[in-house]
């Protein structure tokens, strides 16, 4: 059962302890993985997906027949809908493409570009978190950014095969190349590059602990996404909410994993009570039931507070990954939300319109990190390259201020840069 806390004699951060799921454990395995890669390359990765993935793969980079194949596979209703979902992903990202500037000073001209990183590769789990909508989420900002080449890794199925709606997501998406491989070594791959796998300049995605870990250590040698960890919600209730809607999108959250987090804070007995029942029956129904009462048992818990002020201070101590505010009001309390992912507002946006086709980003910072971290968007597949210009009188009228700066610094040959243009 969800248990009912009483916020009252608590510390906020007795209430707010939340899980994390470190790397730590995962890195002497997960580099010896990296290093093998790298030093062997293609056959590292088929030994490795043959011992992980249980599939003899002879190829890793799947054929454009094979995309072609597995596109004739998905329900054509399906494919629409991929669709519907990027032209809604597509008219939210573009809002975020940045600009460059340029400005003028006494006859000096400097200025910032915006540049797309060359060369990405996005990272997509198998098994049972084999997600399509991740592939748009992750390839969509890529594309608007002007990314020249985008490759897909996933793990094949034990046939060797790749999964069909992951294919047709990627097609849809205008994904370049897909290569079947998952993991660390997939990970490594896209690092340190092999005989039929590009290396890349950035990798994006989602992985299990593996490669989290494998994130981490190559981190530096590219650049890398946030490191996502457990999807979180937190709902914030007031007396107009619906205890089944509630319950519903509690449990939409708890299904993704194990290690999930669902949380209700309500105002409420009565919501809360009625809450609880709604989650324990709608579970009995659900397929992921197994998944949703770990997931519940480890991190579900409902809080009951004073006012919706407390409800908001609660919220944002936890810094949710998603935080829907089902309360008569919702804009109201929008400007007291300092910490969450993304905000999902009134009684009819659930998370799970985020999640596939409204427009925002799915991939979120988890684990109290919207603290600091912001939803995967155009700006991380960007980068930005300074420039500056001098005429000669606009650098002569500098001169003697960079002269006194080099000289109190000790560099005499930054003043002489200096110095033999002025005519000294
Ligand atoms: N809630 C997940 C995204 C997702 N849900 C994908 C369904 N498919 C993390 O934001
Ligand atoms: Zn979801």
């Amino acid at each position: 059962m969800i248990p009912i806390i009483e916020d009252k004699s608590q510390q906020i951060s007795e209430l707010t302890k939340t899980n994390t799921v470190g790397t730590s454990d995962y890195a002497a395995v997960v580099q010896e993985i990296l290093d093998n890669v790298k030093e062997r390359g293609d056959a590292a990765l088929i030994d490795y997906t043959a011992q992980f993935d249980g599939a003899e793969i002879a190829a890793i980079r799947v054929s454009e027949e094979e995309i072609t194949d597995g596109m004739a596979k998905v329900d054509p209703a399906f494919l629409q809908v991929l669709q519907r979902a990027k032209a809604n992903i597509s008219e939210f990202h573009e809002k975020q493409v940045t600009q460059g500037f340029m400005l003028t000073r006494n006859g000096a001209v400097m200025g910032q570009r915006v540049l797309p990183l060359a060369k990405v590769g996005v990272y997509v789990p198998g098994g049972t978190a084999a997600y399509p909508s991740t592939v748009l989420m992750n390839v969509i900002p890529a594309k608007i950014a002007g990314v020249q080449k985008i490759v897909l890794v996933t793990p094949p199925l034990q046939d060797g095969s790749v999964n069909p709606a992951i294919l047709a997501a990627a097609k849809v998406a205008g994904v370049d190349e897909i290569y079947r491989i998952g993991g660390a070594q997939a990970v490594a791959a896209l690092a340190y590059g092999t005989e039929s796998v590009p290396q890349v300049d950035k990798i994006v995605g989602p992985g299990n602990i593996y490669v989290a870990a494998a994130k981490r250590l190559v981190y530096g040698t590219v650049d890398i996404d946030m490191i996502a960890g457990p999807s979180d919600v937190l709902i914030v209730a007031d007396e107009t909410a619906n205890p089944v809607h509630v319950a519903a999108d509690l449990l939409a959250q708890a299904e993704h994993d194990v290690n999930a987090q669902a949380i209700l804070v309500t105002t409420q007995r009565s919501l809360a009570e009625a809450t609880q029942k709604e989650v324990a029956q709608q579970t009995e129904q659900l397929p992921r039931k197994a998944i949703i009462e770990q997931s519940i048992a480890k991190n579900g818990k409902i809080i009951l507070v004073e006012n919706l002020e407390r409800a908001l201070a609660v919220a944002n101590e936890i810094a949710p990954e998603h935080l829907e505010l089902a309360v008569a009001d919702p804009f109201a309390w929008l400007d007291q939300v300092e910490n969450a992912g993304s905000v999902f507002l009134g009684h009819n946006t659930p998370e799970v319109l985020g999640d596939y086709l409204a427009g925002p980003n799915h991939t979120l910072p988890t684990e109290r990190t919207a603290r600091f971290y912001s939803p995967l968007s155009v700006d991380d597949f960007v980068k930005h390259s300074q420039y500056l210009y001098y005429g000669e009188a606009a650098m002569k009228a500098v001169a003697d201020d960079v002269i006194l700066f080099a000289e109190t610094e000790g560099l005499g040959g930054h003043a002489n840069s200096i110095r033999l243009r002025k005519g000294e």
